[in-house]
């Protein structure tokens, strides 16, 4: 196939509620989506690079310098051999960028996949039709307006909870939502790089409250820290940000710092490399699940997919639409029973609907070949 042109379409869309982590609140989804028109047709995908670089070096303004200046130039030189499984070893020579190089090779991958008429949950592997969705709990002003958010959430009928947690905000809300709602829920934690080596004993004080894991506890670069934490703590550790590629995913595994591992397809490049980390985890017996980075329909779309894998065996961030927006960019996600429907159309299987599309639209770009 060959590469003509490339839309890059800032939006903003808004969020029900403020999102607060331990590296900052959002109040909206302003992100970056690649729109590309190819000789067999079109693709889109959402690079989940944030509007700043505190949960990994990348943002948005970033990716649009890399993508304009490096890489479409050079995807542009393929001419007639662009294909999705070439796009990562074309731009293998940039180092880092893996958002940015992500979200090209899954737009080109979108259209390639809807020109040959195959959907990219079959494309992957997937092997389910639909996925179990948990949901991510920012960080709350007050124990009684979490206890209000988890609650409404259960009776959504997520099938798993994960709490934002940072020093202030850790052993008593989670003791909170345990004791409140019951032993039987799938609870988890998220500190976003929030601790430090020694606060050991400190996370040990969330073992007795029974949780599926915790994501992500110390720096991303630590994964030593990470390893020597798991003989501390009895909660099963799982790395999120440290988790860049296969390779390390491997190597943190051997090192003993990770049981469990959260694949963000933009995190590690695309999904072509979020494939190989499922793997190279099936092949170790550690289970993964899907992060996400709070994507509209368009990104929600492709990791539903990736969700649909074999070894994907706890519920991902894969909420519905209605968990951050009011009204999506495309046919919004919805909860049935608890699960998600994997879609089964040609590509990512949905299109943006234009009117929304164009109402959150702040700027877009067209650059040709
Ligand atoms: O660490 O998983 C994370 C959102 C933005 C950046 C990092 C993370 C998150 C989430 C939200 O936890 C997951 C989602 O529902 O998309
Ligand atoms: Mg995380």
């Amino acid at each position: 196939m060959r590469l003509e042109h490339v839309e890059l379409r800032m939006v903003n869309v808004p969020l029900v509620s403020p999102f607060r982590t331990s590296f900052g609140t959002d109040t909206r989804h302003e992100v970056l989506l690649v729109h590309v028109i190819t000789d067999v047709g079109e693709g889109w995908a959402e690079c989940v690079a944030m509007d700043r670089p505190a949960y990994s070096s990348e943002y948005f303004n970033g990716a649009i310098d890399v993508i304009r200046s490096f890489f479409l130039p050079d995807l542009f030189s393929l001419g007639n051999d662009l294909t999705a499984e070439g796009v990562a070893p074309a731009l293998k020579w940039a180092k880092g960028h893996r958002m940015a190089k992500a979200s090209l090779e899954t737009a080109v991958l979108d259209a390639q996949l809807r020109g040959a008429g195959v959907s990219l949950a079959s494309y992957l592997g997937a092997v389910k039709d639909r996925v179990p969705a948990g949901v991510s709990v920012g960080i709350m002003d007050s124990l009684a307006e979490l206890e209000t958010a988890v609650g409404g959430y259960l009776d959504e009928g997520y099938l798993r909870i994960k709490l934002k947690i940072e020093p202030g905000w850790d052993i008593e809300p989670v003791r909170m939502v345990r004791e409140t709602f019951g032993p039987e829920m799938l609870l988890q934690v998220d500190a976003n790089t929030a601790y430090t080596r020694t606060d050991g004993a400190h996370l040990a004080q969330l073992d007795e409250f029974d949780l599926l894991l915790i994501e992500q506890p110390l720096d991303e670069e630590d994964i030593v820290g990470h390893a020597i934490l798991a003989t501390q703590v009895h909660t099963p550790i799982c790395l999120d940000e440290s988790i860049v590629s296969s390779s390390i995913a491997v190597d943190a595994i051997e090192l003993g710092a990770t049981t469990i591992i959260n694949i963000k397809p933009g995190r590690v490049g695309g999904y072509l490399e979020g494939v190989r980390i499922h793997d190279v985890c099936a092949e170790r017996a550690i289970p993964v699940w899907c992060g996400g980075m709070l994507e509209t329909g368009i990104g929600r779309a492709a990791n539903v997919a990736l969700a649909a894998l074999p070894n994907f065996l706890l519920p991902g961030d894969t909420s519905a639409s209605s968990r951050y927006f009011a009204e999506d960019l495309t046919a919004p996600f919805v909860l049935e029973d608890g699960y998600v429907r994997v879609p089964t159309g040609p590509g990512i299987g949905v299109d943006p609907i234009p009117e929304v599309l164009e109402k959150f639209t702040l700027s877009t770009e067209t650059i040709s070949r």
